[in-house]
């Protein structure tokens, strides 16, 4: 598939995946779903792509739904009522559990303002970075929405329930230090660093133990649901499979020949 909307290629192991729509700050259209569900799934198949790092073009990282499409006169009370259950369902649930089940890490480079389904599909991934002038806006209150894509799963989970509450019912825009001194994201960054942490953090991942890893985002995300018994279980089988790999082998033989680790993601 050719893209309009996103920009996505992989090198040196990371695939960058940047929302491109800048005049619209990077907004959801059905296009660029299809590209960015599309891009996510080359991700997940390819080798060669060890993390995934997820930003977008221009001064914002994503306002949500891209509403110039939704308009509607509200004095004309035959018009057509829209089902937006079934967006939720072919389009930003879809992309939501493409995040959350990629076994490879995902990270978020907020580098402006991050709205409505924007600011969601930014705390789906799993090290969320943002720069100090970004915003995050639970922005769907403001127009008689509820929190979709996941947040007000994550929103609880994140920031607890009191934060959680003022957030998504006053859909008040916090900066990133604030999002940051939450525990709603890793770190809020000067902005002229925001990019360079990222692309060293991408490095990082990329040349990782990528099986362990996408372990560990996996039994965090079980953890949710699970009780002690469960989780522990559950880490005897992720740490049988991580054991069998090269990467823990070469892991520990670099610990003891006092080097550094050449792991080859398998
Ligand atoms: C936009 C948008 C936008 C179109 C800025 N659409 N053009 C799921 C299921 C189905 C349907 C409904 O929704 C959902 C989930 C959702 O995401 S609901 C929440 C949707 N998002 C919002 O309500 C946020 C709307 N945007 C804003 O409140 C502001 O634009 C923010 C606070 C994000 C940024 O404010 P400013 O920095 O002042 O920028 P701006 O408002 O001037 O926007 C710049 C341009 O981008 C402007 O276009 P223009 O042609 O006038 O320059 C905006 O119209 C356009 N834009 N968001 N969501």
């Amino acid at each position: 598939m050719a893209y309009e909307t996103i920009l996505y290629a992989v090198t040196d192991g990371v695939a960058r995946l940047t929302l491109n729509r800048p005049e619209k700050l990077n907004s959801f259209t059905v296009q660029m779903h299809e590209e960015v569900r599309d891009a996510l799934d080359r991700a997940a198949a390819d080798a060669e792509a060890r993390c995934v790092l997820i930003t977008g073009a221009g001064r914002g990282f994503c306002a949500g739904q891209d509403l110039s499409d939704r308009a509607v006169d509200p004095n004309d009370a035959d018009a057509a009522r829209p089902d937006l259950g079934e967006s939720l369902e072919q389009r930003y649930n879809p992309l939501i559990r493409r995040i959350a089940k990629l076994e490879k890490p995902v990270i978020c480079a907020v580098n402006g303002v991050a709205a409505g389904a924007g600011a969601n599909v930014a705390l789906a991934c799993d090290i969320v970075l943002a720069a100090r002038s970004a915003k995050f806006i639970q922005a769907f209150a403001k127009i008689g929405l509820v929190p979709d894509s996941g947040g007000t799963w994550s929103l609880p989970r994140l920031v607890g329930m009191a934060r959680a509450k003022g957030l998504a019912l006053l859909g008040e825009a916090i900066d990133a230090e604030t999002a940051a001194d939450w525990g709603l994201i890793w770190q809020a960054l000067p902005d002229e660093d925001l990019m360079p942490e990222a692309e060293a953090i991408a490095a990082r991942l990329a040349q990782g133990p990528t099986r362990g890893l996408g372990l560990i985002k996996t039994a965090l995300a079980r953890s949710l649901d699970n009780d002690l018994d469960a989780q522990l279980d559950l880490e005897r089988d992720f740490q049988t499979e991580a054991g069998r790999t090269d990467d823990y082998r070469e892991g520990v033989a670099a610990f003891l020949e006092k080097r550094k680790p050449a792991f080859k993601g398998r």
